[in-house]
C-alpha cells in the first residue's frame, strides 16, 4: 500500500547520520517554526547534532502553544483533537517526555495533510473543554484555557 512503509534514505540524508555517536538524549521539535519537525540528539562525547528538517513540505499543518490558566502554565498533559473538514480527527497529547534527560518542544505539532483550516478541541487537564472554529493552518496558534479563538465555545 503506496504511502504506508519506510524507506532507508540514511545514505542520502548527510553525512551526519552515518557517523557513529555515543547519543544520550533526543528532543524533537520545529526549532525555526516552519511546520516541519527537527530533531537534535545530544553526543556524550561531542556537540549536539541538530538534524534540521528540509524535506519537502508534504501537507498542511497547525502548532498549538497552549497556556493553562486553571490547569498547569504550560498546558502538559492536554489533550488535543484537531479536526478537518474532511471529517479526518488527529489526537495529540501536549508533553516534552520521550527520551533521556531531553525535553522536546511543548508545542502540539499536527499535521492535517490538505485542510486549509481545522477545528481544535483541547481537554485541558483540569477538565475543562475548549473548541476553537476555523483556525487555519500552516501557523502557530496560541491557545489559551479558557479564552476561544473564532467562533468556538467553552463547556
Ligand atoms: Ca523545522
Amino acid at each position: 500500500m503506496e504511502g504506508t512503509l519506510f524507506r532507508e534514505i540514511t545514505a542520502q540524508a548527510g553525512p551526519d547520520l552515518l557517523k557513529p555517536i555515543v547519543g544520550r538524549g533526543l528532543a524533537i521539535g520545529d526549532y525555526d517554526n516552519d511546520g516541519r519537525l527537527d530533531v537534535l540528539v545530544v553526543d556524550a562525547e561531542g556537540a549536539p547534532l541538530l538534524l534540521h528538517n528540509e524535506t519537502p513540505a508534504v501537507g498542511n499543518w497547525v502548532q498549538c502553544r497552549l497556556q493553562g490558566t486553571r490547569s498547569n502554565r504550560d498546558g502538559l498533559g492536554a489533550l488535543v483533537w484537531v479536526k478537518t473538514e474532511e471529517g479526518k480527527r488527529y489526537l495529540r497529547l501536549c508533553q516534552t517526555d520521550g527520551s533521556y534527560m531531553s525535553a522536546s518542544d511543548k508545542r502540539v505539532h499536527c499535521g492535517v495533510g490538505t485542510a486549509k483550516v481545522v477545528d481544535i478541541e483541547v481537554y485541558w487537564p483540569s477538565g475543562q473543554i475548549d473548541v476553537h472554529k476555523q483556525i487555519p493552518t500552516n501557523r502557530i496558534v496560541s491557545l489559551i484555557e479558557g479564552k476561544i479563538r473564532g467562533e468556538g465555545r467553552l463547556s
